[in-house]
């Protein structure tokens, strides 16, 4: 079936390696799909869901020891250490090669071999790129047709190029030991072995999208960025786009969906999702900054979706998705998660498939307690998203007016400011940190530094990519975008959210772009520019009056002088004297300003 003769040579050569009992190639047919979700259901791979109340939705739940990203297992295997840089952990190519494939010999015994024909992008789009994904895995290949575009018009669109990425996925154990991502941005190559959880397996996603092609971007003269893309439309039917950076866990989906405030739904303003995790950017004719998501389904954190936060999201999962790592109700052949609502199942399994008692939920102790693990997952097909853009399959992208970064940020981050200009909006996403949460192994609630969100994701020497930015921004001139910064997370002294956030995050954003228009004014800080009193809109805010906005929008002297040494600690130790001058003057004017 398939005539391109490079993916051939190379499904040939990992045959010989992983040794299948069989081959199958997906074609993109719902009569294969289906034959594969009900062989699936028969091993237990799967776990068919209540057909009326959740039509096409299924259960699958990862081994125990196998439910996030491992980034201390996640390698780039480029030539040389200094090209994967101080942000990466690195592995000598030949070395890696022998290694993964000592694992991966003959590890597809008794099993299928499933190749995967996905296109990252509209298909036949300028923007987008072709993978191939061999899996030994129906949930993978089933996650991988709804996350991107797959099947024969993929073969069709790459015809007899040579210009695609090789992904390698083998489930071998789930060996923890044995686990590893690794990335040949060299090669165009992607071998994963040892785990069958989302973001380690599914390459298209953080593999491709942005680690090899971030890579590409830095040759080619384009961006690959962790970023949602959404459209906002005010009241004159005028819609503009704003991509945002935002860590693992904090806040993409929720804000690429947001519902506006009452208010401001009569007045006719509404927001268009484009994409919740991924952009891809590059400069278009006109001059401007333009924008696709390369996805085609949303890969969202399940626990806190519900009616009140997230409603749109929670929409796209009532038919053809999967669920991963949730609770299921015996009772109702549904699922359930922490913050979905207020009625947990009394007859229920936990996230690991035991007899699960809501009674005995510890906060101190969810991932021992709760029925949902904390970084359990939903994957639905953008097309259910009652707020999909109808730009969402434009093959030519988005135009984008306002760029902004964030984090998890207890104190020191205001709940918005403004960049003086470009270079200095490459600082602020550069000096980004933000708390670790559960969509990665390791210890949770953790400052640390994660430029651009993309720490985990850059697929070279974050350096280098410091100075990518600052070239696009050169290429861009006056019609880059605007930077800003955002923070929604500010915690009072009793631990609680001081910003009510969620579809209120509106009133921000209609700054935002009231900036981009030059239609307010701002207050020069050290830090850039904060909104004057009174330009956030806080009317029917319970929980916010005026001193809580001037608290949330506070810039405190010595907490920034505090920051701004910590910066220069994270500059000296991990980019010595490969920081761009650029950066390096931006943080002497921070320190300046501040005096
Ligand atoms: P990834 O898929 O891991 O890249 O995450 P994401 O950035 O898309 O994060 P997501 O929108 O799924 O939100 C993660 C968690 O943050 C959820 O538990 C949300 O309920 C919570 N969250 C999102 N937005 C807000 C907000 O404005 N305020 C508060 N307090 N919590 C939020
Ligand atoms: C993230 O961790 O940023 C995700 C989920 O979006 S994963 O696909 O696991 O990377
Ligand atoms: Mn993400």
């Amino acid at each position: 079936m398939i005539k391109n003769q490079s993916v051939n040579a190379w499904i040939e050569e990992m045959k010989a390696l992983v040794k299948p009992d069989n081959v199958v190639v997906i074609d993109g047919s719902e009569a294969q799909y289906e034959a594969l979700r009900a062989e699936a259901c028969s091993t237990g791979e799967m776990i068919k869901l209540n057909e009326e109340t959740l039509p096409g939705c299924y259960l699958h739940r990862t081994a125990v020891n196998d439910v996030a990203r491992v980034e201390d297992r996640t390698f780039i295997c480029a030539k040389t250490k200094e090209a994967a840089g101080p942000t990466n952990n690195w592995m000598e190519p030949q070395e890696a090669y022998k290694m993964l494939y000592d694992i991966a010999k003959d590890s597809y015994k008794g099993r299928t071999m499933y190749v995967i024909p996905y296109s990252m992008g509209p298909v036949g789009s300028e923007f987008s790129k072709i993978g191939i994904e061999l899996t030994d895995s129906i949930y993978v290949v089933l996650n991988m047709a709804i996350m991107t575009r797959v099947g024969a018009d993929v073969l069709d669109a790459l015809g007899d190029s040579e210009d695609w990425i090789r992904g390698l996925h083998c489930r071998c154990e789930i060996d923890e030991s044995k686990r590893y991502i690794c990335h040949f941005p060299e090669d165009n190559t992607i071998i994963s072995v040892n785990s069958g959880y989302g973001g380690n397996v599914l390459l298209g996603k953080k593999c491709f999208a942005l680690r090899i092609a971030s890579f590409l971007g830095k040759n080619e003269g384009w961006m690959a960025e962790h970023m949602l893309i959404l459209g906002l439309e005010n009241p004159k039917g005028e819609v503009k786009y704003i991509a945002a950076a935002f860590p693992s866990a904090c806040g993409k989906t929720n804000l690429a969906m947001l519902i506006p405030p009452e208010k401001y739904r009569k007045q006719g303003y509404k927001v268009w999702c484009v994409g919740d995790d991924i952009a891809w950017m590059r400069v278009g004719e006109d001059g401007r900054l333009w924008a696709i998501n390369p996805e085609n389904g949303f890969f969202g954190v399940a626990p806190g979706t519900n009616e009140k936060s997230n409603p749109n999201a929670l929409a796209s999962t009532r038919k053809n998705t999967i669920f991963t790592n949730v609770a299921h109700d015996l009772d109702t052949n549904e699922v359930w998660w922490e913050g979905l609502n207020d009625n947990p199942p009394t007859n229920a399994l936990n996230w690991r498939g035991e007899e699960w008692d809501y009674k005995k939920y510890d906060k101190a102790d969810k991932v021992g307690t709760s029925g949902a693990h904390p970084n359990s997952r939903f994957t639905a097909p953008a097309e259910n998203c009652p707020c999909i853009s109808s730009e969402f399959n434009s093959g030519k992208g988005v135009p984008i007016s306002a760029i902004v970064f964030g984090g998890r940020r207890a104190k020191a981050a205001p709940l918005v400011y403004q960049s003086r200009d470009w270079d200095h909006g490459v600082f602020v996403g550069a000096v980004m940190a933000s708390e670790t949460t559960a969509a990665a192994t390791g210890k949770v609630g953790v400052v640390r530094h994660d430029p651009m969100a993309m720490r985990p994701f850059c697929g070279y020497h974050m350096a280098e990519y410091f100075q990518h930015w600052l070239d696009m921004g050169d290429k861009l001139g006056d019609k880059a975008p605007k930077i800003f910064n955002v923070n929604w997370f500010r915690l009072d002294d009793d631990g609680n959210f001081i910003w009510p956030g969620f579809g209120d995050n509106m009133r921000v954003l209609n700054w935002i772009l009231d900036r981009c228009e030059n239609k307010v004014d701002a207050k020069e800080t050290a830090i850039g520019y904060v909104p004057n009193a009174g330009d956030i809109d806080i009317e029917g805010l319970d929980d916010v009056n005026a001193d809580t906005l001037a608290e949330l929008l506070n810039v405190d002297k010595d907490v920034w002088t505090a920051e701004a040494k910590d910066i220069e600690e994270f500059f000296a130790s991990t980019f010595g004297d490969k920081l761009p001058a650029e950066l390096a003057d931006s943080l002497n004017t921070l320190k300046e300003k501040l005096n």
